[in-house]
C-alpha cells in the first residue's frame, strides 16, 4: 500500500505526521523542531492571549522556515483573539479543538487558511466538511486531554466514509504499526501528541518526562466525565483524588481544584496539584528522542509494514 500524499500535498510537508496541540506543551521550540523535521508542527494558542501567540509565532519563525500550524482550543477566552492573529500573522494551517470552529471559518478561508478541526464523531466530522474543512483530524478516546467517547478503531474507518476531505487519524498513535494501521482503516495521515512529549526538543518539566516514560497500559485515569468535558490523564495522587471526589463534591469546587493544574505539571512538574494530561498510548513510550528520529523512525516503520517501497 502506497503511503497517501494528500495531507503532505494539501500542507506542503514531507511526512504526514501533525504534532497535537498540546497547551502548555506545544510551543514554539517544539513545534519548530517537529517542522524542520518534515511533519506539521504546532503551536498551542492555549488559553493564552495575542501577546503571547505573536510573541510565538515570531520565535518560530526565527528557528525554521518550514510551515507550522497553530491550534485554537476554543473554550479559551482569548479564542475570538487568537483567531484574528492567525490571519495577521499570515499562519497557513490552524487546528481547532474542543468545539465548533464555525464562526471562525470564513475569515479563516478568506485569508487562505487550511483549517483542520478535531473531530470525535462522524456527525461533527460531515458539519465541519460543510462548513468548509480542508481535513479532519478524527480524535478517537485513546487521546490524552480533553476526549470523546468512540475509540480510533472504530472512529477512523466510519468518518472515512462519510467524509471526501482527507482524514488524519489521532488517539493512540505512536509508533510505525498505528501510523500503518491509521493507513489502512482510511486515514491520510497521523496526529501524534503523547509521544512529542518526550522529545528532547519538548520543554515540559522532567518529571513529566518521566511519568510518561515510566506509564504503562493501564496507567491513564479519565476525570470529569459527570461535568460533561472528559479528561484523560496519567493516573497520580491528584487525578485519583479528583476521581474518588467526582462521587461526593460539587462540579463547581472541583473545577476550582482544577483551575491551573496543566500548568502546574508542565511548569512544576508537581504530582499533588498537577494534572499530567497523556493518552493510552503513554505505556509504548520509552524513550526520549528528537523529534525528528520519533519522525522518520515512524515512517520507515509504516512504510515497511505496508509495503510501500518507492517513493
Ligand atoms: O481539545 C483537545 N484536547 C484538549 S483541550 C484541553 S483544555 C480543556 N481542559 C478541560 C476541559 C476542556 C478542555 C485539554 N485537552 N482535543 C481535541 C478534541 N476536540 N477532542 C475532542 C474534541 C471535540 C469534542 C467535541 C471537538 C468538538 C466537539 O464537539 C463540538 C460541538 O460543538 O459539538
Amino acid at each position: 500500500m502506497i503511503i497517501s500524499k494528500r495531507v503532505t500535498d494539501l500542507l506542503d510537508i514531507r511526512y504526514p505526521i501533525l504534532q497535537g496541540g498540546m497547551a502548555w506543551v506545544a510551543d514554539a521550540r517544539l513545534a519548530a523542531a517537529v517542522s524542520e523535521a518534515g511533519g506539521l508542527g504546532v503551536i498551542s494558542a492555549m488559553s493564552a492571549d495575542a501577546d503571547y501567540l505573536r510573541d510565538q509565532i515570531r520565535l518560530a519563525r526565527e528557528l525554521t522556515d518550514k510551515t507550522f500550524g497553530v491550534n485554537i482550543m476554543l473554550l479559551s477566552p482569548y479564542a475570538s483573539q487568537v483567531a484574528k492573529v492567525v490571519i495577521e500573522e499570515k499562519i497557513p494551517v490552524v487546528t481547532t479543538g474542543a468545539g465548533n470552529p464555525t464562526e471562525y471559518m470564513k475569515a479563516w478561508k478568506e485569508a487562505g487558511i487550511k483549517v483542520i478541526p478535531v473531530v470525535a464523531s462522524v456527525a461533527f466530522a460531515r458539519l465541519m466538511e460543510r462548513a468548509g474543512a480542508d481535513a479532519v483530524i478524527a480524535e478517537g478516546t485513546e487521546a490524552g486531554g480533553h476526549i470523546g467517547e468512540i475509540g480510533t478503531m472504530a472512529l477512523i474507518p466510519q468518518v472515512v466514509d462519510h467524509v471526501k476531505i482527507p482524514v488524519i487519524a489521532a488517539g493512540g498513535m505512536a509508533d510505525g504499526r498505528g501510523f500503518a494501521a491509521a493507513m489502512m482503516l482510511g486515514a491520510s495521515g497521523i496526529q501524534m501528541g503523547t509521544r512529542f512529549l518526550v522529545a528532547k526538543e519538548c520543554s515540559v518539566h522532567p518529571n513529566y518526562k518521566a511519568k510518561v516514560l515510566a506509564a504503562k497500559d493501564i496507567s491513564t485515569i479519565v476525570t470529569a466525565r459527570r461535568a460533561g468535558h472528559p479528561v484523560r490523564s496519567l493516573k497520580t495522587v491528584f487525578s485519583r483524588d479528583y476521581y474518588r471526589d467526582e462521587a461526593l463534591i460539587d462540579d463547581s469546587i472541583l473545577e476550582e481544584r482544577a483551575r491551573g493544574s496543566l500548568r502546574r505539571a508542565v511548569v512544576d512538574g508537581d504530582d499533588h496539584t498537577g494534572s499530567f494530561l497523556a493518552g493510552q498510548i503513554s505505556g509504548l513510550v520509552k524513550k526520549e528522542q528528537t523529534a525528528k528520529e520519533m519522525i522518520e523512525e515512524i515512517y520507515h516503520e509504516a512504510k515497511n509494514l505496508l509495503g510501500d517501497h518507492d517513493g
